[in-house]
């Protein structure tokens, strides 16, 4: 297979919406691979002589979008290895597109998605998760202060992808508030409309 014949389902919702967790339990029922663009950019900003970790790490604590040469460049060669080295063809693309420049360019150059899964979560319901989280998750923008910019971040930027993917009937809505169990059972019914 090569990327362009990989099924891409895309996986969005605000910070801390539960993207990660549910996408855990797709890989144990249906072996997608799943490919977190956050957890990418992460491994490229701690990688050893990577020219782009200073600059990831700068836009992650402010909760602003890293340029999408980088975040589409790391998500190829990923699915490139996972095809050629695990014989993956379906892939949930978790915390990506996060800008409507992405999606076009994504869809155009890489492949087009099946569909969109998206997690609707209230904001207070994300903030605590993500303050609890914070307690021991390391990561530099579980914070008070970056949770607040990476919301408007979501809200001004990130939203209006889901939007655009919404008006053509391309987005399969999952509440996420109940507990990961309840959400899941509501993933699993909204997969099957999309014959997956
Ligand atoms: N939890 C999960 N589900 C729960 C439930 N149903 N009930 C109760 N608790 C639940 O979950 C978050 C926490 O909530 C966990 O403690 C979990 O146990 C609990 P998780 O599954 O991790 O949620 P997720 O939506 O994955 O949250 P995450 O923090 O990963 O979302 P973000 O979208 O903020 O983070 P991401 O890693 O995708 O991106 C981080 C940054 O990278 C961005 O802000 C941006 O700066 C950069 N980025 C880009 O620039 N470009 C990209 O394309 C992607 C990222
Ligand atoms: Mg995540």
């Amino acid at each position: 297979y090569t990327p362009e014949q990989a099924t891409v389902i895309f996986v969005l919702g605000g910070p801390g919406a539960g993207k990660g967790t549910q996408c855990a339990k797709l890989v144990q029922d249906y072996g997608f691979k799943h490919l977190s663009a956050g957890d990418l950019l992460r491994e490229e900003q701690d990688r050893p002589g990577s020219e782009f970790g200073d600059m990831i790490k700068s836009y992650i604590k402010e909760g602003t979008i890293v340029p999408m040469e980088v975040t589409i460049q790391l998500l190829e060669n990923a699915m490139g290895a996972a095809i050629e080295k695990e014989g993956k063809k379906m892939f949930l693309i978790d915390g990506f597109p996060r800008k409507m420049d992405q999606a076009l360019h994504f869809e155009k150059t890489v492949v087009p998605s099946k569909f969109t899964l998206f997690f609707d979560c209230p904001e207070d319901v994300m903030e605590e998760r993500l303050i609890n989280r914070g307690k021991t998750s390391g990561r530099a923008d579980d914070n008070a202060e970056s949770i607040k910019k990476r919301f408007k971040t979501f809200v001004e930027t990130s939203m209006p992808v889901v939007d655009a993917f919404e008006k053509e009937g391309r987005v399969v809505k999952v509440m996420a508030t109940r507990s990961p169990e309840e959400v899941y059972e509501d993933v699993k019914v909204g997969l099957k409309t999309k014959g997956i």
